[in-house]
């Protein structure tokens, strides 16, 4: 009898008995080579002999970086039980904010590391140049904001971390400058994030293309799970704070009430999707289409979110996959920079929707 058993029950009921002829057992796929993000780096280093490794390093830094965030991020729910930022916990440790924590794994890993010579956070105010004769040698630096949407940490939404690298500008081993961080993001090597959900993804892009690894806990490697991801063209997803809508520009309702109207017979309907933490909507964007915008308020005529370590990196790793990012007059890419710590308006998502929104800011 050739072919695949199916079901087989008792003899006595053969009304579940049945036979598949000629189908082939299910190809086992028992060992599926899943790539781990330290070997997809390094593969990738393979195909450019004459790279020096050290963005792949660094790049490997952060994931070990984030995987230690991870593990306290998922303790947070249990602060109660080890205590809340500023008290001592059972090892007698004190207990850090976790932003704070977070910035210290960051700042910790590519500190001690071989390829970055210095970095600027959200939660420095300063840039750091890190001052070892291996870290003043390095050829980049690194922007971060080690935990972003951390208000959502205690109603267990998810949050990220996101992060933008550039290669320095001032001459390897003497101490990075301001001016090696004031950089505008079309000049980033690459830029990504983690984002600490129902899974832990980091996502991130080089010139090459943006790749997304998910976190096996099971051997504690980030896995590449979504390879190549690029932005759909066209979503019916738009993300606005609502709570904002009288103190935006009026073509920036405008635009928002044309996303309300729309429906079956004009290319809808659209649905209002806003997490409140920029990674997670993002993230969903990048992945099923949709548009993101922070627009300027009376409130924050700048903005709220930050350019160089919220904005720039989400735009390049968005323009990478296709979709666009602009402040709403030019793409944010190209912003140069004045301060550490500036605030930019953004827009950015699928190609389609920022055409229809620029008909609204910028109309002819
Ligand atoms: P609002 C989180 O605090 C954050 O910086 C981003 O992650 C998020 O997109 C934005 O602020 C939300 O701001 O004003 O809508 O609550």
């Amino acid at each position: 009898m050739s072919g695949y058993l199916g079901y087989l029950s008792s003899p006595a009921n053969d009304r579940f008995a049945y036979i598949c002829k000629d189908l082939k057992p299910p190809a086992m796929n028992v060992n599926r080579k899943v790539l781990t993000l330290d070997e997809f780096t390094i593969q990738q280093l393979r195909e450019f002999p004459h790279a020096t490794g050290e963005l792949s390093s660094l790049l490997r830094d952060i994931g070990l970086a984030a995987k230690r965030v991870n593990v306290e991020v998922n303790k947070a729910g249990l602060v109660d039980i080890l205590g809340d930022a500023g008290s001592v916990n059972v090892q007698g440790e004190d207990v850090k904010k976790l932003d704070v924590f977070a910035n210290d794994q960051f700042t910790g890993v590519l500190r001690h590391g071989i390829s970055c010579a210095g970095v600027a956070s959200e939660e420095i105010d300063d840039f750091v140049a890190f001052d070892d004769e291996v870290s003043k040698n390095s050829k980049y630096v690194c922007l971060y904001d080690p935990l972003d949407g951390s208000g959502n940490i205690d109603v267990n939404v998810s949050i990220g971390t996101i992060f933008s690298v550039y290669p320095r500008l001032s001459p390897r081993g003497t101490a990075v400058t301001r001016e090696d961080f004031l950089q505008p993001g079309v000049r980033q090597v690459a830029a990504g994030y983690i984002v600490y959900g129902s899974s832990t993804m980091m996502v991130y892009g080089t010139r090459r293309g943006v790749n997304g690894f998910t976190l096996d806990q099971s051997i504690g490697e980030f896995t590449l799970s979504h390879p190549d991801i690029k932005c759909p063209e066209d979503g019916r997803i738009y993300s606005v704070n609502h709570g904002n809508f009288f103190q935006y520009e009026q073509a920036v309702q405008d635009y928002i009430q044309i996303c309300q109207r729309k429906n079956k017979s004009n290319g809808g309907p659209y649905t209002q999707r806003y997490i409140g933490s920029m990674v997670a909507d993002v993230h969903r964007n990048l992945i099923k289409g949709g548009i993101f915008m922070y627009p300027p308020t009376i409130d924050k005529p700048k903005g709220k979110l930050r350019l160089m370590y919220e904005c720039n990196p989400f735009a390049f790793i968005v323009t990478i996959a296709g979709g666009r990012a602009t402040n709403g007059k030019i793409r944010v890419l190209d912003v140069e920079p004045t301060e550490l710590h500036q605030r930019s308006s953004l827009y950015i998502g699928s190609s389609k929707m920022m055409d229809e929104l620029e008909t609204c800011l910028n109309p002819a």
